[in-house]
This record gives C-alpha cells, structure tokens and sequence, in this order.
C-alpha cells in the first residue's frame, strides 16, 4: 500500500465563490451556484476545489474579514447549502478545501468588539498598545511602532473607545488576533475541528506566516512590518501545534494544507514543508508573482523579464527538491490574469494561455487552476476610478494621488495590476452577463465573454479549455512529473524557456517560445532530440499529434524551430 499522500498527484481548482455563479439573481455568486456548476469542475479532472470564504462576514475585503467562522453568509448561502456542496463533491471524488482565515477577524467579530473594552477576558485576544506621545503635539499620540499595513497607510488604528491602538496588518476592519494568547489559538484549532468533522479535506491558510509577531513590537527599518514578521520564529512553533491539536486528531485522514507566506524564502519554506517536521504540506509564496514589481511595487509593474521569472521558479525547484514540497500558481484572486499579464492577450491569446498553463503544470509541485484560468480569461479594461470594488485598488488610488503621482500613471498601473482583474464573472456562455446570473452583476462582465466562455471551448478540441484537461490529465499518468528532478535549461536566454525532467530512464525534454516570433532552438543535446523524439503534448493543433496540419498550424513546424507562443513537452 502506497503512503503517499493524495496531494502529491493532484491538481487543484480555486473557486472565488463571488465570482463563479450566481443561483438566485441577486448579481453575486453563490454556493448553489458552484452545485450547479459542478460538473464542469469534475470535467476538468481536478482533485480538489479550494473554495475562497463564504463565512459571516461585512465584505470589506470579500469575505476575508470574518465575523462568523462556523456559519454562512447569507449572500452565499446556508450552512445546509455548504454541507450538501461537500456531499456532492464527495461523491464526484473531489475535495473541499475551506479557506481559513486567522490571522486577523473583521472588527465586527463578537471576539474583537468585546476586546475593545480594555476590562474584558478578550482584551489581549487583539495587539493592543499604548500610542507613543507625539513631540510636536503635547494632547496627541502616534502609533506605537512605524510598521506600515499590506494594503498600505499605518498598521495601526486609534480606538476611541479605550484610547488605545490595535494592530491591523491590512484594513483597519481587519484586525490582527494575537496568536500569542494561547485561548486565541485553541478557539481557532477548536473552530478548524469543527469544519473536519462536517467533512472537509484541508485548508488554505490566508497570511499564515504573519501570525507570529517579535518580541516587543519593534520599529522596522523600512517601515514595512512584513521584513520584521514573516521570519519569525514562533510561526514554526503554532504551525507544529496546531498540526497536533487539529490534523492529529484524525489518523484516517489526509488532509491538504497550503500556507499562503509572503515574502517567504525558500528556506522558510523547506521548514514549513519539510514532512519530518510536521507542519504544512505546501506553501504559496510570492517571489515569481513579484518579478515585474518595480521600484514602487505591485502598482509599479514593468515588462516581464522572462530570465528572473524561470530563474525563480527554478531556484524554487531546487531548493525544495526532496525535502519540501511546492506549490504551483500563476493565478489566483489577488492576481492579474496572467495571459494578460505575461503572455499576449491579442493576436496569440490561444497559445500563449495554454503555453504558460502548460510550463506551469510540468514543473514539480502541486498545480492550482483559478477559476476561469482553464478558458484563458483576461484582464478587465478598466478605466475610471469607480470601475474598481477592491478595497486594496481604493487604498493604492488614496494614496498615489496623495503622493502627486499623476492620474494617468495611476489608472494605468491599476488597470494592469488590480485584484479585481481576477474578480469579474467567470464567463459560462455568450448571453449577457454571460451566464453568470439572471440579475445584474455586482462587477462587470467583460465584453469578451461573447466569444470567449465555457461553452465555446467545450466541444472544441483545439480550445484553452480542452488543453487543460489534457495536462491535468498528464499528471495521473506521467511519473516523470510528480517524480522527476529539474534541470533549467538557457538561463540567460531571453524567449526560451526550457528544462528537463528526469526520472529512471525517462527524460522529459520542455520547450516553449515565450513571444511572438519564431525561435530557433540551440544546438546539441537534448534540443537536437526534439523533433525525433515522443511528444507529450504541444499547444498547437499540429503539434499535438491529433489534427495534423490543423488551421493554426499552418504548414507545421520547421525542424528546430518553434513557433509564436509555441509549447512542446517532448520524451528524448
Ligand atoms: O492575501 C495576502 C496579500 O497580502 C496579497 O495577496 C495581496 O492581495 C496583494 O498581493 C498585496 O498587494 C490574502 C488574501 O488572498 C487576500 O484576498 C486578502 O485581501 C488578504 O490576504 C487579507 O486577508
């Protein structure tokens, strides 16, 4: 009997449940919504669905601002609705894997409002401080240390009620709870039996590596809290224990813990993955979703360079090779869409979305799909200030024009970076609103949804959509995959990307044409091997062994030679 767990071989779809159905009209989506959609899910082949928050929640942050764990928000439904979700999926072989939010409540949560009295048993359930005086105004204070919060501005906010501040690493209606209580951490391992026992199979754990914060709260020398609290070393002390206290207490069942770290670095992440220590199974981490930031950061986005993304990715590979475990995404609800981002939306959408689907998936780790990613949808035009509903888009908006930056630059920048670039409608059809809702929806729906949607790809076998599940399908059947070692190829090379996969006495051989002019692959081994040798798969009709000298195709490919946005995987 293999012990190997079930999530070394899976491939995981994120649903952001606003996004992805709405059942009843009322323009956002909802959990019978994701039951009627179901089997488009199971289709794909996937093993799992990470289902971003449907808990009681105020929506400032979409769900990730909590004021109920264990019950529902109406918008999305009812408890009965989420166990009957689980029970389906169940019986179509799929997973649920529930979003925990913990490293800060909504300010709504019953915990944080009795917290703000300072006499109250939950006091130092939050960071609460003293304001330090404020030299240039006798009657005033300032915050209590320089740390600045994610979404930008002070991480910290002046209660009135007690005069003290309390800590708030992202809007100020996201407090921080303080993990070092310890009645804070069982409360939440409490809450995360609760959800096992009704059935669900892990948790994605939102900013998990901000739980623990230094000593004494000291100043950062940037003014960025993240450079003194993603290190720390307490974070490894509650992740241990809350593998004992919740996982442990289920022997039958393997569950799937993906950590969401920012800043994270390699080495923290071995640590947190490293299956000997029993802590996470897999981190999220950030270094290749920041090599376009610039100077400023993520509303800073400058031209890819391809070199720094599959440096990273590779030195990811590495590092983790036989002692930790990767995850794998290029998406997710917090991203831009990345064929608009780093492939070519236009001319070469086709190609470039399931070239960088394809290169994603045949590295080692565990793939995750974001909803809509498996039909290559793109960025939203944006274009005035109120198209946004992200609180971060508003933050960065307030702020930038505080600094004078022109509005131009600004839009501009928003417009290529936003969040809600991921948040519009998943697009099922070409009705309007694309089968979405009955109603209005609570974000637009793009305009490309008229060709580009679910029904269009399904039957089509050359679409985004049939690509997907045939490179989900690679994964239960090609060893090399899961099991192989990882060897980039070209480094230096500015529109090749390309590595190698080995295992035993199989060699699997990638190669893809990250732009739009053909590319002429090097000399020698193992490119010389390419055309002799099996192809695995290929994202152009003539490529893929099933339609040769199809449309696209054209005359096929000159030996040697790939393509725009050409990918192939290729046994040599
Ligand atoms: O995101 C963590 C986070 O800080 C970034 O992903 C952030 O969205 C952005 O990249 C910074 O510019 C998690 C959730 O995924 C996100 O939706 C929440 O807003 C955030 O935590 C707070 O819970």
């Amino acid at each position: 009997m293999s012990t190997e767990p079930w999530w070394r071989r899976a491939v995981v779809y994120q649903v952001y449940p606003r996004s992805f159905a709405d059942s009843d009209g009322d323009g956002i989506g909802d959990i019978r919504g994701i039951l009627q959609r179901l089997d488009h899910i199971a289709a794909l082949g996937v093993d799992a669905v990470w289902l971003s928050p449907v808990y009681v929640s105020p929506q400032v942050d979409n769900g990730y601002d909590i004021s109920d764990y264990q019950a529902i928000d109406p918008t999305f439904g009812t408890l009965a609705d989420l166990d009957e979700l689980i029970e389906a999926m169940h019986a179509r072989g799929l997973r649920l894997v529930m979003d925990l939010v913990v490293n800060h409540t909504s300010d709504q949560h019953p915990w944080f409002q009795e917290s703000r009295d300072p006499a109250s048993p939950r006091r130092d359930w939050y960071i609460w401080r003293p304001g330090r005086p404020d030299p240039d105004d006798p009657g005033a204070t300032l915050p209590p240390n320089n740390w600045s919060s994610v979404f930008l501005g002070s991480a910290w906010e002046l209660d009135p009620v007690s005069g003290e501040y309390y800590l708030h690493s992202f809007t100020p209606q996201q407090p921080d709870l303080n993990w070092a209580e310890p009645a804070v951490r069982q409360a939440v391992y409490a809450m995360m039996r609760w959800w096992l026992d009704r059935g669900v199979d892990g948790f994605r754990m939102d900013v998990i590596n901000l739980i623990s914060k230094p000593e004494g709260l000291p100043d950062a020398e940037q003014g960025n809290q993240l450079e003194m609290v993603v290190n720390d070393p307490g974070l490894h002390r509650y992740l241990a224990e809350m593998r004992r206290e919740v996982f442990d207490a289920y022997p039958d069942r393997t569950f799937l813990t993906v950590g969401e770290m920012l800043a994270v670095t390699p080495e923290q992440a071995v640590l947190a993955t490293d299956p000997a220590r029993r802590e996470l199974d897999m981190v999220f981490q950030f270094e290749h979703m920041d090599v376009d930031h610039g100077a400023l950061g993520k509303y800073d986005p400058q031209p890819l360079d391809l070199r720094a993304l599959k440096a990273s990715l590779a030195r990811w590979q590495e590092m983790l090779a036989g002692q930790g475990w990767n995850s794998l995404y290029l998406n997710n609800h917090d991203q831009p869409r990345v064929v608009s981002r780093w492939g070519d939306d236009g001319r070469y959408w086709r190609e470039s979305a399931t070239l960088l689907g394809g290169v994603l998936h045949l590295h080692q780790g565990t793939p995750f799909v974001y909803q809509g990613e498996e039909i290559g949808m793109t960025n939203y035009p944006f274009a005035r200030p109120e198209d946004y509903r992200d609180v971060e888009a508003a933050r960065a908006y307030e702020i930038a024009t505080m600094m004078g930056l022109p509005e131009e630059l600004i839009l501009g920048s928003m417009a290529r970076m936003s969040r809600d670039n991921a948040r519009t409608p998943m697009q099922w059809d070409g009705d309007a609103e694309a089968g979405f809702t009955t109603g209005r929806s609570w974000l637009p729906v793009h305009q490309n949804h008229l060709w580009l949607n679910v029904a269009a790809q399904q039957d089509d076998p050359h679409s985004v959509l049939s690509f997907y599940k045939r490179l989900i399908a690679l994964r239960k059947t090609e060893d090399v995959i899961t099991t192989g070692s990882f060897r980039l190829l070209e480094p230096d090379h500015a529109r090749l990307w390309a590595f190698v996969r080995e295992s035993g006495d199989q060699r699997l051989l990638v190669v893809a044409n990250v732009s739009g002019d053909p590319l002429r692959l090097p000399a020698g081994d193992p490119f010389a091997a390419l055309d002799g040798g099996r192809l695995l798969i290929g994202n152009y009709p003539d490529g893929a062994g099933d339609a040769p000298g199809g449309a696209e195709g054209g005359a096929g490919a000159e030996p040697g030679v790939l393509r725009p946005w050409e990918l192939r995987a290729v046994y040599v």
